[in-house]
């Protein structure tokens, strides 16, 4: 059978193609490429009016990657990595946005992406083997082949706070940020929230305001940026190395080059562990979690990281009160840890002030507070820094119907479930970049979709080599990854806490643990043995 795209159709307002990508951020942009490559005709729907995903919504003040620009960028052409130039240790949005539509330019990949297209309905039909995609403005389009490129964290998710909607002054999800700069000169200002998204935001939003009302319900651990320029003799080194670095790389456990140590916490002297978090603290950044093999898997090694941290707070803190309510409680790295500038020491200023909301919820927004402890908050803006319903939000917004009309809503009603996080049993032709059940989120998220991207392509070439039509996760080999997935995360602390992860922020979704903990290595061997096998755990006709 032919894989080129097809132009006739039937229905008039239908356009048809071999494979239809949801979402132009890193991922979708990556797939249309590899698509082309193979001559596939390929359309990309995207909700919003540019490209770059996450970093064209979430454009709130200090927002920055917390890997590395060095390594937070494609590797899949070495000229565009030794083209680029960053100019940061670790990227802005702004930069990052401009480098997504830097790539979206060098390979023309806006022809083939269709802007300003919300994607809300995803049908199988066995008898044709093909997907018709349903926009909300009605268009449909149809392809033998569905990816979703959807992202991990893109469906913002808002506070069931009462009055929230009365409030008369403007209020701004960090998720859902506006493109025009937001002047706080002045102002007064409510953030509620203190994960990755506030603690990034905080500091430049309280520099601006008259003043600053911090609400915080789980106080996080955060460690130093240290963002610098970057140093051109450094990128120079990285540069000719590029390719070494991007392998050393894929053999650690978060796919992020760096220094990891494989011993326990507590086989060293208590004087030797200060120095490494010393140390760690000082280079700053994620991996200071590399210093220990087993802080993610011993409580009594955790605690020295954690009260390494605490100190810290409190030694950066002047008020021991304020200190202490921003001193995390849970294990460090349970929820995902933060990365800043300057976090910690905003709250020396006299116009920030910290409002535990713990044991004492916000009771209400009204039109012009935040009430909580039974007072009322003036303000003129409020922010909310409440994050994002991960990892299925993105695919359980879509009306998502496989073989038979099985609906993935339905099916995941109690949690998701999926096969290495890039296809489930019923939905044949239907592959999910990043999905639950993959690395992708423990991950330095840009080699993660370059991975599920080219496994995605050559099992398409595969296909068209072979003249297969269909593919379709088996259910007993999605049922065993999900068991294996659902094991390792038994093993560690991650899933002690709540967290994101396990979907704990929002009211009413089940607790599942989604993202893989088996490490990057160990899951690419995997998908490589899969494909060595013969797509083992696939049926294909
Ligand atoms: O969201 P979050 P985020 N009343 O879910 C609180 C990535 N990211 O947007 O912990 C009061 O972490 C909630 O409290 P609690 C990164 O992976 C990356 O900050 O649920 N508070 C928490 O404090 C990150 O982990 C980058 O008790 C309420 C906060 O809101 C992920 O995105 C930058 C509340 C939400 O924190 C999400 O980060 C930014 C309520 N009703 C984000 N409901 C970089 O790479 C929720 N909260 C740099």
């Amino acid at each position: 059978m032919s894989y080129r795209m097809e132009t006739e159709t039937s229905l008039v307002s239908e356009r048809a193609f071999d494979v239809v990508v949801v979402g132009a951020g890193f991922a979708g942009m990556y797939m249309l490429h590899r698509l082309r490559g193979l001559g596939l005709g390929a359309r990309v729907i995207e909700a919003g009016s540019g490209v770059g995903g996450t970093w064209y919504w979430n454009r709130y003040p200090g927002a920055r990657c917390d890997v590395e620009s060095m390594q937070y960028s494609y590797q899949f052409d070495d000229a565009l990595q030794q083209e680029w130039e960053w100019s940061e240790r670790y990227s802005s949005q702004p930069e990052i946005l401009e480098y997504a539509e830097r790539v979206a330019d060098r390979y023309d990949l806006r022809s083939d992406i269709e802007f300003d297209t919300c994607i809300v309905a995803a049908h199988y039909d066995e008898a044709a083997s093909r997907w018709t995609l349903a926009a909300r403005n009605g268009a449909k389009t149809v392809g033998r082949f569905c990816v979703m490129a959807t992202g991990c964290l893109s469906v913002p998710n808002w506070p069931k706070i009462a009055g929230l909607e009365t409030f008369a002054g403007p209020t701004y999800h960090t998720a859902l940020w506006p493109h025009e700069a937001v002047d706080f000169t002045g102002k007064r200002v409510a953030i509620i929230g203190t994960g990755s998204s506030a603690i990034q935001s905080i500091p430049p939003i309280a520099r601006q305001a008259a003043r600053l009302y911090v609400f915080q319900r789980t106080p996080n651990y955060s460690i130093p940026a240290h963002n610098e320029p970057l140093d051109p003799e450094r990128v120079r080194a990285i540069k000719a190395e590029y390719s070494a670095m991007r392998a050393r790389a894929k053999t650690t456990h978060p796919g992020i080059d760096g220094s990891y140590n494989k011993g326990e916490a507590l086989a060293v002297t208590p004087e030797e562990r200060q120095a490494e978090y010393e140390r760690r603290w000082r280079e700053g950044g994620l991996t200071f979690l590399g210093a220990y093999g087993d802080l993610m898997l011993s409580k009594a090694s955790n605690d020295t990281a954690a009260d390494f941290v605490r100190e810290k707070i409190r030694a950066i803190v002047e008020d021991p009160q304020v200190a202490q309510t921003l001193c995390p409680e849970n294990i460090i790295g349970g929820k995902r840890l933060c990365v800043d500038t300057d976090y910690y020491a905003t709250y020396n200023r006299e116009n920030v002030t910290l409002i535990d909301v713990k044991d004492r919820p916000i009771e209400e927004i009204t039109a012009t507070a935040v009430r909580a402890h039974g007072r009322d908050f003036e303000i003129d803006v409020l922010v909310i820094a409440t994050g994002f319903d991960a990892m299925t939000g993105a695919l359980m917004n879509i009306d998502i119907r496989g073989r038979g009309g099985v609906s993935l809503r339905q099916r995941w009603a109690e949690g998701p479930s999926s096969y290495l996080g890039l296809a489930m049993a019923d939905f044949p032709n239907l592959f999910t970049i990043t999905g639950p059940g993959s690395p992708s989120v423990f991950t330095n998220m840009l080699p993660t979709i370059e991975q599920h991207v080219d496994w995605i392509a050559d099992c398409l070439a595969y296909m068209q080599a072979r003249n297969y039509a269909t593919i379709e996760a088996e259910g007993d080999a999605e049922k065993a990854w999900w068991d294996h997935v659902q094991a390792v995360a038994a093993t560690g602390l991650k899933a002690t806490t709540d967290s994101w992860y396990l979907g704990a922020n929002v009211p009413g979704k089940p607790r599942v643990f989604m993202p893989y903990f088996g490490g990057f290595p160990g899951y690419c061997r995997k998908c490589e043995q899969i494909v060595a096998d013969g797509y083992a755990g696939f049926a294909l006709a």
